[in-house]
């Protein structure tokens, strides 16, 4: 027996591509079921000013193959010395979508990000004028704040007082991970969201740490406790259109992961609209998958949903997905949900 849903084709809130080789290899896996795609710019060195975003833009279009359409949404790294007009001019002709914040030294590739935030208020006070989202890594790096604690005491001490210094500027929580990042959205009106990543809706931390290290769950912000990802589940499934899709998908080559000091980062590109089928199917809300992946996002961003469409089956058989992808760099692992899968997309 088989079982259809169809949505609008989604959108990847929260995506990296990476460049060069990497990029060629895994933008494939994003484009076969994703429309558009906010790219991160935590490249090395980062996407800073609009001339870069626009090279690089260059260079994914570049590494599409022949057939396949995909439209990708630039961002700017936020540095501390980051131009106000730069980032103007760049919204003002359509390339870019939103500023990515990173605290420095919180994720991966983000040793450029932001150390004083009272240096970046010219930025954000032109972003509140223009309507410019900040999308948000949401984590303090102070080294005495518990690592399972970082995203809930940066809400309280750099989320909220900006928030408030900076009247009308947008905001996109990133890949939230905590019932605290849940609730501060909800508890807010206007111009709050959040991104979900789909490995967040399916593991808790003792799928990371219980018999044996698990590299290719590690990832940052660093999935909490099972009640945190029951409230992501429940926001997600929720039909709140403040909660949309961001995959996080983050791909490193298998010796980067498996190692004494292994990247952080999960690469579900490949696998996401199937998983989160599956997912959604488990708290009965099939019927709110199309927000959550595919109308919640553009909502947010202003643009319009996709006039096309992806389909979702299910069929009796459990689906094989691929173990891993084959990039130029190296071998990259592919999300294993831990369960089986019926959920097939095209
Ligand atoms: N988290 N890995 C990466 C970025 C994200 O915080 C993030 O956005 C990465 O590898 O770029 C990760 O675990
Ligand atoms: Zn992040
Ligand atoms: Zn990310």
């Amino acid at each position: 027996m088989t079982e259809t849903l169809t949505i609008p084709r989604p959108d990847d809130w929260h995506l990296h591509l990476r460049d060069g080789a990497m990029l060629k290899a895994v933008l494939p896996e994003t484009a076969r079921h994703f429309g558009r795609a906010i790219i991160m710019p935590n490249l090395v060195p980062p996407v800073v000013t609009g001339d870069q975003a626009a090279a690089y833009r260059e260079r994914i279009l570049a590494a599409l193959p022949e057939g396949m359409a995909f439209e990708p949404l630039m961002t700017l790294y936020l540095t501390e010395d980051t131009d106000p007009a730069d980032v103007a001019a760049a919204h003002a002709s359509g390339l870019v979508k939103a500023v990515k914040l990173y605290p420095a030294g919180a994720t991966t590739n983000s040793a450029s990000g932001v150390s004083d935030f009272n240096k970046v208020r010219g930025v954000l006070e032109k972003m509140a004028e223009i309507g410019l989202p900040l999308c948000v890594h949401g984590e303090v790096t102070d080294a005495d704040i518990d690592i399972f604690d970082r995203e809930a005491v940066f809400i309280d001490r750099v989320l909220d007082p900006i928030r408030k210094s900076t009247p009308g500027l947008r905001v996109v929580m990133e890949h939230i991970t905590t019932k605290n990042g849940v609730d501060y959205v909800k508890s807010n009106a206007a111009g709050l969201g959040a991104t979900i990543t789909t490995h967040h809706l399916i593991i808790n931390r003792n799928h990371i740490l219980v018999g044996g290290i698990k590299p290719h769950y590690y990832c940052l912000p660093v999935a909490k406790r099972e009640e945190h990802r029951q409230a992501l589940r429940a926001a997600a499934t929720s039909g709140d259109a403040r909660f949309f899709l961001g995959t996080d998908s983050a791909p490193h080559t298998d010796p980067n992961k498996e190692s004494a000091c292994g990247c952080a980062g999960c690469f579900t590109a490949t696998n996401t609209m199937p998983l989160l089928a599956h997912v959604f199917e488990e708290e009965s809300a099939l019927d709110k998958l199309a927000g959550f992946a595919s109308e919640n996002g553009p909502a947010f961003y202003g643009l319009p949903v996709s006039d096309e469409t992806l389909s979702l089956s299910k069929s009796d058989a459990a689906v094989d997905f691929p173990e891993k992808i084959e990039t130029g760099e190296g071998p990259v692992t592919v999300f294993d949900p831990g369960f089986d899968v019926h959920w097939h997309a095209e």
